[in-house]
């Protein structure tokens, strides 16, 4: 059986050591977080994800998936750690530098290494390859081989999607990527496609930065058509209606750690010029800030006022509040003299605290949504004409029915 160490245990290391254990390897998942390593062999998953707590303990229970701080000699290394954004809007590699180093002592002739993290193009070949080369004297491509194999999985479907969803595997030669596609044909059931190294990560971050552009262009909609009196949500409706026109949803800014960074990576190493990408990124990095102010503008003239948010979370049905433009917006309104209280059943790690329900809204003199978690669905406002102090709704989603709430004398606001 062959053995497969996987560097890195967060929402793609962890599937991913599932499924290949779950499918024939022997894994190994290797972490640097002591807290995940004792979580994950207590049996419990750090991650809340669907079918993965399942599979997780099936494997573990059969020896099959091994959770360890070390790296232990294997066929197979698959580098899956995060590369956060630096304050210059550059990729941080260091995680992947160090996974890296962490494996240089154990790569031996015909093994093969594969980059799952998102990177600017030539991360692999350069940066991965490299250290590789440089430390073992081995070259890349003829005595070891190497591969990129980005994800494309999202939060909230990630089992679905690993075995869902179509593979577009680099390699540095044609060798690299199909010994790579052979490893993941073993849990995908959708067609894998092999191509160059640098062609697979710029697919990865053209992906995110293809959505990043068009919610930028909604964001922009929803701005002018205020204007112009104009519902965009409507207009988007019936744009869309079009066969060949598909626009996304204007929202509170866009959160999460791909979506807001992949595509500065894009812009990393290229001569400098002016971009449609960097215009979009700083569109949407400006909507927290335009939405603070318009929920601020709807309780100004009251007296130590009081909102209740529903939802921090970077989108809806997700525990997930990195990078949430839910936080930059509650700390723009607390800046500001606000009270804000948060509602958000599903949140994990708000470092602030999470109210219930009546406390949430006694006396409150505005409900923001700033995601639609199903669980709100279910909300009987009748109750809370009663909590509220002022009735006004600010529903940045389109997610409340305008006009029942309206009949039960609320006031409104949408984007
Ligand atoms: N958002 C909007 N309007 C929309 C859609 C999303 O404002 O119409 C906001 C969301 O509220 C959220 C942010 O954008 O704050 C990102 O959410 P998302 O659902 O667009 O994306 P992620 O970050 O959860 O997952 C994305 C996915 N990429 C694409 O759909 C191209 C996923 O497939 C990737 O695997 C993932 O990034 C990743 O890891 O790169």
């Amino acid at each position: 059986m062959e053995k497969v160490c996987i560097l890195g245990l967060g929402y793609i290391g962890l599937p991913t050591a599932c499924m290949l254990a779950e499918n024939g390897y022997k894994v190994t998942g290797v972490d640097i977080d002591d807290d995940v390593i004792t979580k994950l062999n207590n049996g419990t998953p750090h991650i809340d994800e669907p079918e993965l707590e399942n599979i997780f303990l099936k494997v573990f229970k059969a020896g099959n998936l091994k959770i360890s701080r070390n790296v232990e000699k294997s066929d197979i290394y698959i580098i899956s750690v995060p590369t956060p954004l630096n304050k210059n809007n550059k990729a941080d590699l260091t995680y992947i530098i160090s996974a890296s180093e962490m494996i240089q002592d154990y790569v031996s002739i015909g093994n093969i290494i594969i980059l799952e993290s998102t990177s600017p193009p030539g991360t692999t070949r350069n940066l991965v390859g490299g250290i590789i080369s440089k430390r073992t004297g081995l070259v890349a491509g003829e005595d070891f081989y190497l591969a990129y194999c980005p994800e494309r999985v999202l939060p909230g479907k990630i089992i679905f999607e690993l075995v869902n969803n179509k593979r577009v595997i680099g390699g540095i030669n044609e060798k690299s990527a199909e010994l790579a596609k052979k490893i993941y044909s073993s849990f995908v059931k959708a067609e894998i496609f092999t191509t160059t190294l640098e062609t697979s990560e710029f697919v990865k971050l053209a992906e995110n930065t293809y959505r990043d552009v068009n919610i930028a262009l909604a964001n922009e909609f929803a701005e002018i058509c205020n204007e112009y009196n104009i519902d965009v949500w409507e207009m988007i409706k019936f744009a869309n209606m079009h066969p060949r026109v598909n626009i996304l949803n204007p929202g509170p800014g866009v959160g999460g750690h791909c979506i807001a960074v992949d595509p500065w990576f894009i812009l990393e190493n290229i001569n400098k010029r002016d971009t449609l990408i960097e215009k979009c990124r700083k569109i949407n990095n400006s909507r927290p800030f335009i939405i603070s102010e318009k929920a601020f503008s709807i309780i100004k003239d009251i007296k130590n006022p009081k909102v209740t948010v529903f939802g921090v979370t970077y989108k809806e049905n997700v525990g997930d509040i990195r990078e949430s433009p839910a936080l930059v917006i509650i700390n723009e309104l607390t800046k500001k003299g606000v009270d804000v209280f948060v509602y958000d059943p599903i949140a994990i790690g708000y470092k602030g605290k999470i109210y219930d329900f009546e406390e949430a809204l006694q006396n409150s003199d505005l409900l923001l949504l700033f995601v639609g978690h199903d669980v709100f669905k279910k909300i009987d406002f009748r109750k809370i004409t009663i909590l509220m102090r002022n009735k006004n709704i600010f529903d940045t989603r389109n997610f409340f029915d305008k006009k029942s709430l309206k009949s039960l004398g609320f006031k409104y606001y949408g984007l």
